[in-house]
């Protein structure tokens, strides 16, 4: 059975072409920094927003129209799977990623949706068999269920942890069988609403036991996939323990658990933490924890987490300029956690945004491999703390120096500071993103 009826692959056409369903600038087999595209920016295709969401929101009912939309049950999550595949091929995208939730119903209990989940993992384990799509991550729905009204592993019901814990492993061992490269802990209620009824300090414990737990467990099963925290700091509680990059690494290192974790940095939740989406890539390759990226972008005129497809020409340069500095991302990729706007209802839409996200992360690639091969920024940035390479500045870098040889050395000098030159960047960025 077709889903997408009417729509071939895409192919790249280049960026003259005025076919909508083509691409302008991802052009897979281009070689850009030694590489081919596709095997540097590993775009993946979010479950939840492509295969389940309906587009319903605080205000009214789904909008969206879907081939899958008459199934129900078992026989939904069937299609889903079908269309998923066809979808990914059709687009030439090489991963995935999903919760346990978006690919399999819950049962009245525990055993019953492990149940449900064997029957849909073994489907998607025959598909990935007979192709080349991956399985970027996987993760576990700890937030949609009413059990998790005051957290998971976070919950101040220890039954509930429990349940969760149990969700967990069972996503392990999902992982282990589908082959994924990495496993998503993203806190959806893992903080607080007030603090008139939280013991922070036990909730933060339990959260680095929670994590110990997953550790001894994915090594007991031979389980090898990187393990990634997504920060976010609001939404849907008032305020999440993983707040930004900052804070989820402070914790990282509280708990010994630096070596076992690194970041999925989501260009909305960093908007929503007031940060670009750059500086939280800036500060997790800083820590050497850059994971993998959500790629979206968020509104600026709205407070909330809009998951929208990225078009941001800037923002996807600067957002692969860090990724290039931190050598790639490794086992990372670029997961679309995205959604086409409720007004965009139809099947191709899903296309069309798509299409929109890998053309500009594409074309940011492709910018910002040049600045690097030209130098630009780097050759400036080194001039600008070129004090730190001999005289006083090598000894403090060196860890000669100390306060009183740097009074003496400071009591008679007068200082000359440099202009930062924000504004010929700028332009400079302009001139390559409008020329290449
Ligand atoms: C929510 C969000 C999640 C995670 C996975 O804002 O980003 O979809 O990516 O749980
Ligand atoms: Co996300």
């Amino acid at each position: 059975m077709t889903y997408f009826e009417g729509i071939d692959k895409i192919s790249f056409e280049g960026p003259q072409s005025k076919n909508p369903l083509a691409y302008k600038y991802y052009n897979p087999d281009e070689v850009v920094l030694g590489k081919r595209m596709e095997d540097y920016l590993r775009f993946s295709v979010a479950y939840w927003h492509t295969f389940v969401a309906d587009g319903s929101d605080p205000f009214g009912v789904g909008t969206m129209q879907r081939p899958w939309s008459g199934y129900t049950g078992m026989d939904l999550a069937k299609a889903r799977v079908e269309a998923a595949f066809e979808f990914i091929d059709k687009l030439g995208l090489k991963y995935f990623a999903f919760h346990d939730r978006d690919i399999a119903p819950e049962g009245d209990t525990l055993a019953e949706t492990n149940r449900n989940l064997d029957v849909i993992v073994s489907m998607i384990s025959d598909y990935m068999k007979t192709s080349s799509v991956k399985l970027l991550w996987n993760t576990a729905n700890l937030f949609t269920n009413p059990r998790f009204v005051h957290g998971a592993a976070t919950s101040p019901n220890a039954d509930v942890f429990a349940y969760a814990a149990g969700q967990v492993k069972k996503s392990l061992e999902i992982g282990k069988q589908l082959g994924s490269e990495n496993y998503v802990f993203w806190g959806g209620r893992e903080g607080y609403e007030t603090l008139l009824n939280t013991d922070m300090g036990l909730e933060l414990d339990n959260l680095a036991r929670f994590y110990h737990m997953a550790i001894d467990y994915a090594k007991e099963i031979g389980y090898t996939g990187q393990f990634l925290i997504e920060p976010k700091p609001k939404e849907p509680t008032k305020h999440q323990y993983d707040y930004d990059a900052a804070s989820a690494i402070a914790f990282l290192y509280k708990y010994g658990l630096i070596d076992h974790f690194k970041l999925n940095i989501e260009a909305n939740h960093a908007t929503l933490a007031g940060h670009t989406f750059e500086h939280e890539l800036c500060v997790c390759r800083t820590y050497g924890v850059l994971g993998s990226v959500d790629a979206n972008q968020g509104d600026t005129l709205l407070g909330w987490d809009t998951d929208e497809f990225p078009t941001d020409l800037y923002s996807t340069t600067l957002a692969m300029y860090e990724i290039i500095q931190n050598g790639g991302l490794h086992r990372g990729g670029l997961n679309f956690d995205a959604k086409p706007r409720r007004g965009s209802f139809e099947a191709v839409d899903l296309f069309h945004a798509h299409i929109a996200g890998m053309d500009s992360f594409a074309k940011g690639f492709k910018v910002a491999a040049k600045l690097v091969e030209d130098g630009v920024l780097e050759d400036f940035i080194a001039q600008r703390y070129s004090t730190y390479r001999d005289g006083v500045g090598a000894e403090i870098v060196a860890g000669t120096a100390d306060f009183k040889a740097l009074a003496a050395y400071a009591a008679e000098r007068p200082i000359v500071n440099q202009s930062g030159r924000q504004e010929m960047l700028k332009s400079i960025l302009n001139q390559y993103l409008t020329t290449l």
